[in-house]
């Protein structure tokens, strides 16, 4: 049989399917659809998520009592400027307020959310790491760690949060203060911060040493090594 003879194994056939997966791919991605709201949830919604509309609570069954008075804020590693900060410090600095989504590995997402707190560019600015820090490295005062790019820090919405929705974060949710990365899964934003770490070497935490990717990429689906 010749290669374009129709049948369903030859050239005709291969490119009907090959136009049938075209179809599919522009369908799944919602790029011919006129309704906004559906091809802007296409973008937004990464694969397997599902929508939640109330806030659940993750952690490893240990949800540290950190009074404001308390809690300090370490930065450290391969800083030119270590700091040491206090709650009254920390509300000091130069505030930020991001609206971000929320993508967890266990498959919720949780749109606009609305951060205050000190960016992490502006912490760069003060703690000026050297170029070698390749790696930053949150520790948590539950003895959580979980670790991140230089790169991904860096990110123009990435917090050191103290509020959500203009009101002091909860103890159950990382009250004094934790980390958002709103690019990555949730488990990369570090609940009741302790310590930020600027690392020459990469320090997987908590979970990337139990199983979970190094990266924590929603788009590309990175949620188990
Ligand atoms: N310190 C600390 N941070 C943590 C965790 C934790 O157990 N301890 N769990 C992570 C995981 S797996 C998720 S999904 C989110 C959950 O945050 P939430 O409870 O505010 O929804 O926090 C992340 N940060
Ligand atoms: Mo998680």
């Amino acid at each position: 049989m010749s290669e374009d003879s129709g049948e369903s194994g030859g050239l005709i056939g291969r490119i009907k399917e090959k136009l049938i997966r075209s179809k599919q791919k522009t369908a799944a991605e919602g790029r011919h659809i006129t309704g906004r709201t559906d091809s802007a949830h296409a973008r937004r919604l990464p694969p397997g998520q599902n929508l939640v509309k109330k806030w659940p609570v993750l952690d490893l069954g240990i949800q540290p009592d950190v009074p404001k008075a308390e809690w300090k804020l370490h930065v450290h590693g391969l800083v030119a400027n270590q700091v040491t900060w206090s709650f009254d410090d920390f509300m000091a600095l130069p505030q930020s307020r991001f609206k971000s989504d929320i993508h967890c590995v266990t498959t919720w997402s949780l749109y606009d959310n609305r951060w205050d707190g000190v960016s992490a560019r502006t912490i760069m600015d003060l703690v000026q790491p050297s170029a070698e820090a390749r790696h930053v490295i949150f520790h948590s005062y539950d003895g959580y760690t979980t670790n991140i790019r230089r790169e991904v820090f860096e990110e123009p919405d990435v917090i050191v949060a103290h509020s959500w929705e203009g009101k002091p974060l909860t103890r159950e949710h990382g009250g004094p203060v934790r980390a958002v990365v709103p690019q990555w899964y949730f488990w990369k934003s570090a609940k009741w911060l302790q310590k930020i770490e600027f690392s020459d070497v990469d320090k997987p935490g908590f979970w990337e040493q139990n199983g979970y990717h190094n990266e924590a990429d929603p788009w590309k689906e990175e949620r188990y090594s």
